[in-house]
């Protein structure tokens, strides 16, 4: 199914399968739920991360304490990366993808059925979504370049 043609220009977010979900053999899973939720998967990438895409894509969380072990993790293996199309999807992905923290994360949601606690310094939970609208731009640049 496509998107009505009375929605001109459908939501998009950035998602990323980080390497704990590729490491563990579960990007077409992420992926699935994504197409079976109905939306539509328009850039799809796989490769490491840069120290520099990181430092602006996680810019809010530099000083905290899971900052370091989130960079470190990030550069661990390769993320795959996708922009993800279809009304409502910020939020929808967030819904998809569960609570931050796998333990918590409800039973149906991504990090819920699929996540859980690894005793590290940083929640290992197998994807990001973009929080909002300008977020999901902002990272959308930082991963594809201004024009994607
Ligand atoms: P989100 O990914 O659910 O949007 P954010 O608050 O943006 O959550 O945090 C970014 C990432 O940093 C999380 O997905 C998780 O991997 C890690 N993280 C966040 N809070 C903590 C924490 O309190 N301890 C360890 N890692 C954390």
């Amino acid at each position: 199914m496509s998107e009505p043609s009375t929605v001109p220009t459908p939501d998009r977010t950035l998602v990323i399968v980080k390497p704990d979900g590729v490491a563990r053999g579960l990007t077409g899973e992420v992926l699935r739920r994504v197409e079976a939720k109905g939306y539509r998967v328009v850039r799809l990438e796989m490769r490491r991360a840069t120290p520099d895409e990181l430092a602006r894509h996680y810019a809010e969380h530099e000083g905290k304490p899971f900052y370091q072990p989130l960079v470190d993790f990030m550069l661990s293996g390769p993320v795959v990366l996708a922009v993800v199309e279809g009304h409502g999807v910020v939020p929808g992905f967030r819904s998809l993808a569960g609570a931050t923290d796998p333990t918590a994360a409800a039973p149906g949601t991504i990090r819920g059925d699929l996540g859980r606690d690894w005793g590290l310094k940083v929640q290992q939970n197998i994807v990001h979504g973009s929080d909002s609208a300008e977020s999901a731009a902002r990272e959308t640049a930082i991963w594809f370049g201004a024009d994607a």
